[in-house]
């Protein structure tokens, strides 16, 4: 009973595995360097990992295009080795998480490739349109649908004399999961890893599974109408609202149906296995993932709201509203989960400044249900500067653009992960790491930060001994904006308190706690940011508690 229980209360690590560690210092992070760091991961208080892709690929998006889903990419290691992380992480304790990505294949894969032979089993793989003829006489896509990494989503391949659909780079054409090999095909990849040992999966850009159908509309995808959007530009994805390509209702019977699968492999061994979604999406569509009726869907469909509606401009009430939504929206019967950064978004360090880091993972630890922190925000690494030369992401690339490129470029966040203060900052001894070591890692790292009497580390460290607490894995929740600057919530259970203040700006405030009922007597500070005076022990009369600096609990 509770071995089944095991994600609901852990923190989740994200491992993007090029830049974690690299064994054999060829300047890209590996397998066997993630193994021999998996003690970092236990020390931080994490339960499991959840690796970006691991399989053989071609690397035009860094692993989300798969060539081979059964096999191991040869940069990053062998079958061996990814089985001797799995034992390792064992040996620890830890869950290993992997990344299903469904929506799209490579185009080195033997699928595309029997496709452009005409093999009809593969062509069915994929999403094929005639092109139509211009004024002029010329082919040309389509429609309007446009890629994620701009241009046109429909590519032609003249082996077939069609174009094919890729909601992001050339290199990922489109799955067609109106097709019922394409569904039992992934199925089994589902089957193959679980059946390896590993706890579960995060599912990647699961919103964009299914296309409209085009029957409904005469046989021809419609064109995208106009997102509204005058705050972008119009070659961008955003200029368009992509309501045929995303958020359809079969997507939602497809991740239900997967975990149907999870649950087979489960009832051979006992061992609940874990979904995440990842769905950019309104809150409505997202908390839909959890399921319907009787059908079960993912147990963490990813809450990026900490990511997409808040930063460092946003006020106390900003903060409350946000976190509030999800917990409204969120069936009262399910659990939920704070994602603050990821291997696509700023570095939260960088988005709501440096001061922040500490009272930021404090939120993210403390309140109710799954932590998930990526890599670095427990030292507080902040994005890397990466010139337009060393510009490797196909989202910055694909710009053109040799000035404004770092704006949707995501190889900032993507830097080596900061080790020691030596060269790479521990990461490798290679003499061009595939991306540049970020600025700070002198003291933003492991190794000075463990030794530091107060670190973000340490802090990081202490909240995760916190968050074992009944009061903060099962206890209540309500929250205030103090004012326009200070957003503080509660946790009691039985009587217990903890108050979580989180000042977000650089100015004093006195917290009044007869806001909050049945707290009476006089408070204790428990832990305390790196930049606030005020000490851990430090004893307040309830009425008058002063929210120094920046954040505190107490
Ligand atoms: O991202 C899906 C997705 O929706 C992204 O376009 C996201 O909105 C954007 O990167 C935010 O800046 C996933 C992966 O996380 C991403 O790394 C891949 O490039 C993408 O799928 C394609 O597989």
């Amino acid at each position: 009973e509770k071995e089944l229980e095991w994600w609901k209360t852990t923190i989740f690590y994200q491992i993007y595995p090029r830049s974690f560690a690299d064994s054999d210092n060829d300047g890209i992070g590996d397998l066997n360097g993630i193994t021999s760091k998996l003690e970092h991961v236990k020390e931080i208080g994490a339960g499991a990992i959840w690796l970006s892709p691991i399989f053989q690929s071609p690397m035009y998006d860094f692993g989300y295009d798969i060539a081979d889903f059964y096999a191991i990419h040869d940069e990053y290691g062998t079958m061996e080795d990814f089985e001797a992380l799995l034992a390792k992480a064992d040996e620890l304790g830890l869950k290993v998480i992997l990344d299903l990505v469904p929506n799209h294949a490579s185009n080195e894969s033997m699928w595309f490739q029997e496709a452009l032979k005409g093999n009809e089993k593969y062509y069915n793989y994929f999403v094929w349109e005639d092109g139509v003829i211009d004024e002029n006489g010329n082919m040309q896509p389509p429609n309007n649908w446009r890629s994620q990494f701009r241009g046109s989503a429909w590519e032609y391949r003249e082996e077939v004399g069609k174009y094919y659909l890729h909601q992001f780079v050339v290199g990922q054409p489109d799955l067609n999961y109106r097709n019922p090999d394409v569904v039992e095909e992934i199925k089994n990849v589902i089957r193959f890893w679980l059946n390896k040992g590993v706890a579960g999966f995060r599912v990647d850009a699961v919103n964009c599974l299914f296309e409209v159908d085009k029957d409904l509309y005469g046989g021809k995808y419609p064109d995208e109408p106009l997102s509204g959007r005058r705050d972008v530009d119009p070659g961008s994805y955003d200029y368009l609202a992509h309501i045929y390509t995303k958020d359809q209702n079969e997507t939602y019977y497809m991740v239900y149906d997967w975990r149907d699968v999870f649950e087979e492999i489960s009832a051979q061994d006992g061992l609940e296995r874990v979904m995440m979604t990842e769905a950019y999406a309104t809150i409505q569509d997202v908390v839909r993932y959890y399921g319907e009726g009787e059908r079960k869907g993912p147990q963490m469909p990813f809450n990026f709201n900490l990511i997409t509606d808040v930063d460092a401009s946003s006020s106390a009430a900003d903060m409350k509203h946000t976190v509030d939504k999800f917990l409204t929206y969120k069936p009262v019967d399910k659990v939920s989960n704070w994602v603050v950064g990821n291997h696509d978004n700023s570095r939260m360090a960088s988005r709501y400044g440096s001061s922040l880091v500490d009272g930021i993972n404090m939120i993210v630890l403390l309140l109710p249900g799954v932590a998930v922190t990526y890599m670095g925000e427990e030292i507080g690494m902040i994005d890397g500067e990466v010139s337009w030369e060393d510009t490797v992401d196909p989202s910055g690339c694909n710009t053109n653009d040799p000035i404004n490129y770092y704006k949707s470029s995501r190889d900032p966040e993507r830097t080596p992960f900061h080790w020691n203060a030596e060269k790479n900052a521990g990461f490798s001894t290679a003499e061009k790491t595939w991306l540049p070591v970020a600025q700070g890692y002198e003291t933003l790292n492991v190794e000075v930060q463990k030794a530091a009497e107060k670190s973000h580390l340490k802090i990081y460290q202490a909240l995760a001994d916190l968050r074992r607490d009944d009061v903060f894995r099962l206890g209540r929740y309500d929250s205030l904006a103090l004012n326009k600057d200070v957003f503080v919530f509660r946790r009691w259970y039985k009587g217990e308190n903890y108050l979580v203040l989180l000042n977000m700006r650089d100015k004093d405030y006195t917290l009044d706690l007869t806001y909050f009922e049945n707290i009476h007597g006089n408070v204790t500070v428990v832990l305390s940011s790196i930049q606030s005076p005020k000490d851990e022990g430090d004893t307040y009369p309830a009425f008058a508690v002063p929210v120094v600096g920046f954040e505190g609990l107490v």
